[in-house]
């Protein structure tokens, strides 16, 4: 009966785990990102996919949150995992037109 009860509970957490870890697509068609904003949670994830039909490269300069994926073809799609809370600009080091703002909450 006890372990009954700590297996559920194991299996409670192991949900509970993969629920508050969200993973989220952001696209580049057209030299734009898919999103000028978006809020997520300390420990989330986005996905940049290179919907486009040239290269781009996400990066950015952002204190405490720099990245930089160098140069991403077209069809590439490459996970960013934001750990630390803030506003965070994301930017295309090759197309001045494409940024969009992270906002990381804690
Ligand atoms: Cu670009």
């Amino acid at each position: 009966m006890k372990l009954v009860k700590i297996a559920a509970a194991m299996a409670f957490l192991a949900g509970g785990t993969l629920a508050l870890a969200a993973e989220k697509t952001i696209g580049q068609k057209g030299k734009l990102f898919s999103e000028k904003e978006v809020s997520i949670k300390k420990g989330d994830t986005l996905v940049f996919v290179n919907d486009d039909n040239i290269a781009h490269n996400v990066m950015s300069s952002t204190a405490g949150n720099t990245f930089n994926l160098g140069s991403q073809a077209p069809g590439k799609s490459t996970p960013v995992t934001f750990d630390k809370p803030g506003d965070i600009q994301v930017i295309c080091a090759i197309h001045p037109s494409m940024k969009m703002l992270v906002k990381v909450a804690n």
